[in-house]
């Protein structure tokens, strides 16, 4: 019964917390929806009665929560003394590298391999940035953000790009300061079990433990399907994804959830990868791209159109080997493509040439996806949805011209 009084307490201080910051117009609305989809998980377990006793005086429960409630105010206070600056261009040509925000490693995507080096589809896509901005895709300066980190980091200027899979959704790209430039890896949410659990379906996870990562659409779209279909279970949350992995790993979670891409790679870092499987269900969309912040168009097309470079590239069989004999190419697309006929680069204030410096340096899209978690890299990831229009799937870029 004590417990029972402690543990109300803390849903109606937390209630009460999360009612103030509406009231002040707090930007980052996903953080908190984040803590009342625990507070939901917590009274749920409550109503049925299935809450371990030790759970409602342990202190990783509430601890958590805490951190979430001091992370919300912090952004509210940085997002207020914020500046926006319009003039990235400017500010990168004259520091002479693109900030890019990354993950803290996440394999194919952006990730630093033995010698240090980033990796990854992110990273080479921050190179494409850079090829085209400066003219040299060595030109990048990584800074690796965590999840809760990301969009502060974006908004405040600290970074110039955010390419570190992120979902596009409707909340980020309007009521955080930042916009989506567009899709560089389609995905969705998925599970990975241990095989000895004897699952084989998300259907079947009733009451079960799951390891997930803060500050996340993960979160949010498990908190989402479990109350849908009036199934319970217990969440065990980390703010690093490398912690939820070796919290699975360890056996304090039956079940892992993240990107269904994540969750392969991260499967080959198990102790015993056989032992484990992902679960064949996709519970949500989560179209995964490059992040600007909001109020810089300039800035913003060029993030969007060098993604669109890389893409037409493919689609038009243009590729950083073929790159320079296209430039004797009476093919009219190919030549807006390279920057010989117009578009050119005036109106993103690039040289001409900015879209060959992108292929020529880094590559078509085609190339990029191979190399980082296609079939030329370890992961051997399916183009699937991700492969062009024209082959069956949905990438797909707005004409060069
Ligand atoms: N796409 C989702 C999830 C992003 C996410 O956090 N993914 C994890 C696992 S794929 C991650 O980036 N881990 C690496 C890290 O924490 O640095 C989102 O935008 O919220």
């Amino acid at each position: 019964m004590k417990q029972t009084i402690k543990f109300s307490f803390v849903i109606s201080t937390l209630a009460l917390i999360l009612s103030g910051c509406d009231k002040s117009n707090v930007q980052d609305k996903e953080l908190i929806k984040s803590l009342e989809a625990k507070i939901q998980t917590l009274e749920l377990q409550m109503k049925e009665s299935k809450l371990p006793a030790a759970t409602t005086s342990n202190p990783d429960t509430i601890k958590p929560l805490q951190d979430k409630i001091a992370s919300l105010e912090k952004q509210l206070a940085d997002t207020n003394a914020g500046t926006n600056d319009p003039k990235t261009l400017e500010k990168v040509q004259k520091l002479g590298y693109v900030q890019c925000g990354v993950s803290n490693g996440l394999p194919g995507f952006s990730n630093p391999n033995a010698k240090g080096e980033w990796e990854g589809l992110d990273v080479e896509f921050c190179q494409a940035v850079a090829a085209a901005t400066i003219g040299d895709k060595t030109k990048v300066k990584y800074i690796p953000l965590t999840t809760e980190e990301r969009f502060t980091a974006l908004q405040l200027g600290e970074v110039d790009v955010l390419a570190r899979n992120t979902t596009w959704t409707m909340h980020r790209d309007t009521a955080l300061g930042v916009r989506f430039t567009g899709v560089n890896y389609y995905d969705g949410q998925g599970f990975m079990i241990k095989k000895n659990l004897g699952v084989y379906s998300a259907t079947e996870l009733d009451s079960a433990t799951i390891c997930v990562q803060s500050g996340t659409t993960t979160e949010l779209n498990l908190a989402d399907y479990f109350r849908f279909r009036e199934m319970k279970y217990t969440p065990v949350i980390y703010d690093t994804e490398a912690q939820a992995i070796e919290g699975f790993d360890a056996g304090r979670c039956d079940v892992l959830t993240t990107d269904q891409s994540a969750l392969y790679v991260f499967r080959q870092s198990l102790q015993d990868p056989s032992g484990a499987v992902v679960l064949p269900e996709i519970i949500s969309k989560e179209p995964l791209g490059p992040v600007v912040r909001q109020g810089d168009d300039q800035w913003f097309n060029i993030v969007r159109w060098t993604l669109y470079t890389m893409l037409a590239a493919e689609e038009l069989g243009v590729s950083s080997i073929s790159v320079d004999d296209m430039k004797n190419s009476n093919d009219p697309n190919i030549r807006h493509l390279i920057g010989l006929d117009g578009p050119k680069g005036k109106g993103l204030g690039l040289s001409d040439d900015w879209g060959y410096r992108i292929i020529k340096q880094v590559g078509n899209y085609s190339e990029s996806f191979e190399r980082t978690v296609g079939t030329n890299s370890p992961f051997e990831m399916k183009r699937g949805v991700n492969a062009l229009w024209q082959d069956g799937g949905i990438q797909y870029a707005p004409p060069i011209r």
